[in-house]
């Protein structure tokens, strides 16, 4: 057999559950997870590798109506999923209508490559509901293989695994054969904190943050991190930090033991918060924090 190889990318509303598809396929955890919508706001690859295949998984931001800067560069990242995948997956709920005026419908009616329609979350749904997804995306996206699962407790995680493989183009690999991702080792540290982040506080503070890792020291038994926080405004300086420094001594120690897991090697961390105002809509400061 020759052997196999392309891009398998994975787009769909925000809070679907792409990033924890693309983490079962991997069998790590590169993407931050979290029951808030707009949990990813970078495109990240996860990459398989076997002797005869290497599949190549690209995490995408949900897509979504830009409100601010940021946003347009998550929904950038999105539409850029469209146009360089071998098999895209689009992800979807039982529950959810499709809008066949959707530009991301459409481009996906015309599309020549192969489409995997995951209807996801299907140990929350009912038979009866699931029945009439299938139908309703049969009429929109008649070619498109509609596939039930449930990437949470993996139901048929495999299933769609084989199909991607049968679709798979003959062809080398593109990345060496021991790549993971595409990003840094700074980069999952910084997603490990923000994910932290997003889970312990409500409301507006998990849109505020972003986390810059200022300094990545592996050393002979430790890893050493330096980390900003950067919100918004000085009021969400305070909320961050809370009382006596506990809320954000919390995130401390919750990121370090993830990135102990991750790393398999004992981490220092420490933290820092700072105010960069309204870095949201900065296009200045949105490139500064690794936003293309
Ligand atoms: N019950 C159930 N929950 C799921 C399933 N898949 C994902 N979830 C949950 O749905 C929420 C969102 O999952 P994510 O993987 O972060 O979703 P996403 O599509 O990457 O979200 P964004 O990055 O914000 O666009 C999390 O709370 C997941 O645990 C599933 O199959 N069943
Ligand atoms: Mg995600």
């Amino acid at each position: 057999m020759e052997h196999k190889s392309g891009y398998v990318n994975i787009i769909g509303l925000p809070n679907v559950g792409k990033s924890t598809l693309m983490n079962a396929m991997v069998g790590e955890k590169l993407s931050i997870i979290t029951s808030k919508a707009q949990t990813t706001r970078h495109r990240i690859l996860g990459i398989v590798n076997h002797p005869d295949y290497q599949i190549i998984f690209s995490d995408t931001p949900g897509i979504l109506e830009p409100n601010y800067k940021l946003q347009e560069t998550m929904l950038k990242a999105a539409r850029s999923a469209l146009v360089d995948a071998d098999v895209l997956i689009y992800i979807t709920e039982a529950a959810v209508t499709p809008d066949p005026e959707d530009v991301f419908i459409k481009r996906m009616m015309q599309a020549k490559i192969p489409v995997l329609l995951l209807i996801n979350k299907i140990d929350l749904s009912n038979q009866e509901l699931l029945e009439a997804a299938v139908e309703t995306w049969n009429d929109v996206l008649p070619k498109a293989e509609k596939i039930p699962i449930s990437a949470l407790t993996k139901f048929n995680v495999d299933y769609v695994f084989k199909r991607i493989l049968y679709h798979l183009p003959e062809s080398p690999p593109y990345y060496p054969k021991d790549a993971l991702t595409d990003k840094s080792e700074r980069f999952l540290t910084g997603e490990m904190i923000r994910e932290k982040i997003l889970l312990q506080y409500k409301q507006e503070i998990p849109y505020a943050v972003e986390v810059e890792i200022e300094s990545f020291k592996e050393e002979e038994k430790l890893i050493r991190i330096y980390a900003v926080i950067f919100v918004e405004r000085e009021g969400q300086k305070g909320i961050l930090i809370g009382n006596e420094g506990k809320a954000l001594k919390r995130v401390g120690r919750e990121s370090r033991l993830d990135m102990e897991k991750f790393f398999q090697k004992k981490v220092f961390l420490e933290l820092k918060v700072k105010v960069q105002k309204d870095w949201r809509n900065n296009e200045r400061l949105i490139k500064k924090f690794g936003y293309h």
